[in-house]
């Protein structure tokens, strides 16, 4: 599949991973409520050829499970962990507390206060348990750093990055150079 940097984001058939390959990136989230958010980056992931798993691990309704699926990661393989969470977003802190991998949070727009709650629970961690952060609602920013990380030791996710950013250069030049006619 081409890379399509700033072109609307082809629709994913289903949020099905990449198939028979072992998953690199975690994708899991508070509830299937926030699988919506969660489709831009899952299309990035599928686009970027990253091989992925997906799951719902609740940091209040599933609090044992989560913190089970946080600690064996690492051993299944996984090398970086995407947790989306809205609200009360205690997900990402909380996986990120069980694992040395990189946990990046997706702030979840859930509630009336329109995901700013999200946005502090994630980003507020205290000293020494870093979660990376995104934007609200910002899945796709999620996927293309998780592949950053996976392009510091894996040199096909490194080369495909630097074309996606000379594309996405190449495609705003153009327009601009349109403007200026
Ligand atoms: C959080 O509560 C989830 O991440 C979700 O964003 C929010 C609402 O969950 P549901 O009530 O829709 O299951 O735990």
């Amino acid at each position: 599949e081409t890379l399509r940097p700033t072109q609307e984001p082809a629709k994913p058939q289903a949020a099905q991973p990449v198939p028979s390959e072992k998953p690199l990136v975690l994708v899991t989230m508070g509830s299937d409520s926030d699988l919506p958010v969660l489709k831009a980056g899952l299309d990035i992931l599928r686009q970027f050829g990253v091989p992925y798993a997906l799951d719902i691990t609740s940091a209040h309704r599933t609090p044992r499970y989560m913190m089970k699926v946080a600690d064996e990661a690492a051993a299944r393989g996984i090398k970086v962990i995407i947790a989306a969470a809205g609200g009360a977003a205690h997900l990402p802190g909380m996986m990120s507390s069980e694992t040395p991998l990189p946990v990046i949070g997706v702030p979840v727009k859930a509630t009336h206060l329109d995901g700013i709650d999200s946005l502090l629970s994630i980003v507020q961690m205290p000293r020494g348990i870093p979660t990376a952060t995104v934007g609200i609602n910002n899945s796709t920013n999620a996927a293309l750093l998780a592949i950053r990380i996976l392009g510091t030791s894996i040199p096909e996710f490194f080369t495909k990055m630097k074309k996606y950013q000379e594309k996405m250069e190449e495609e705003v030049l153009t327009k601009g150079s349109k403007l200026r006619e």
